[in-house]
């Protein structure tokens, strides 16, 4: 587990420096964000299981095929761990959101998942529209709470759908 404190210091404990202007700034950014990261884990710890609802709801309106005859998400065993992968993503998102730092979804989620995901045929485009929804959700709750800014919310569904995406290596 990394956050974004202790990897910006580790970063210059190696290479020996004290932490320059370049790190201050950084401090200063996650700091001033801090709040709003808290507030962004209290939105959805309290409204998890309807973030997920909303979003797998939308998901399924938008692209019917996913849960017909043939589709990935078809049958109640395939459309609840569908349902599941998406609080995974929500779950780690608000670990993510927290620390500041992306290196939890890399350890925990993301490792393999694509290969598991091709093997299995789960479609990853879909996945990654899932995810997007949550963010939209999530930043819109966040946002209710009264944090101005919410882009920092984008980072960790961002980063979980660029790692998705990213072609066979
Ligand atoms: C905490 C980290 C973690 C993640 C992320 C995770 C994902 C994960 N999702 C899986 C399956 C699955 N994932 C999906 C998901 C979907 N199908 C669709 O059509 C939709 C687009 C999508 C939902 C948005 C489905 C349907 C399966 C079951 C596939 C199958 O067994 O045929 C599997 C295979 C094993 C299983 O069924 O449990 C894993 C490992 N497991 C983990 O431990």
């Amino acid at each position: 587990m990394r956050d974004a404190v202790t990897t910006l210091i580790s970063n210059y404990d190696i290479t020996g420096r004290y932490l320059d202007r370049d790190a201050i700034d950084r401090l200063k950014s996650y700091f001033d964000t801090g709040l709003g990261r808290i507030q962004a884990a209290a939105a959805i710890n309290a409204n998890a299981a309807s973030i997920v609802k909303q979003a797998g709801s939308q998901l399924f309106e938008d692209l019917p095929e996913l849960i017909r005859p043939g589709g990935n998400a078809y049958t109640t065993r395939r459309y609840a761990a569908c349902l599941r992968d998406m609080d995974y993503y929500l779950r780690y998102a608000s670990y993510a959101l927290v620390a500041g730092d992306n290196y939890v979804l890399d350890e925990r989620v993301l490792q393999g998942l694509r290969e598991t995901y091709n093997s299995l045929g789960v479609p990853i485009g879909p996945t990654v529209r899932g995810i997007q929804m949550m963010k939209e959700i999530v930043k819109q709750q966040v946002a209710a709470t009264g944090v101005s800014d919410t882009s920092f919310v984008d980072q960790p569904f961002d980063h979980m759908c660029r790692e998705l995406s990213e072609q066979d290596i």
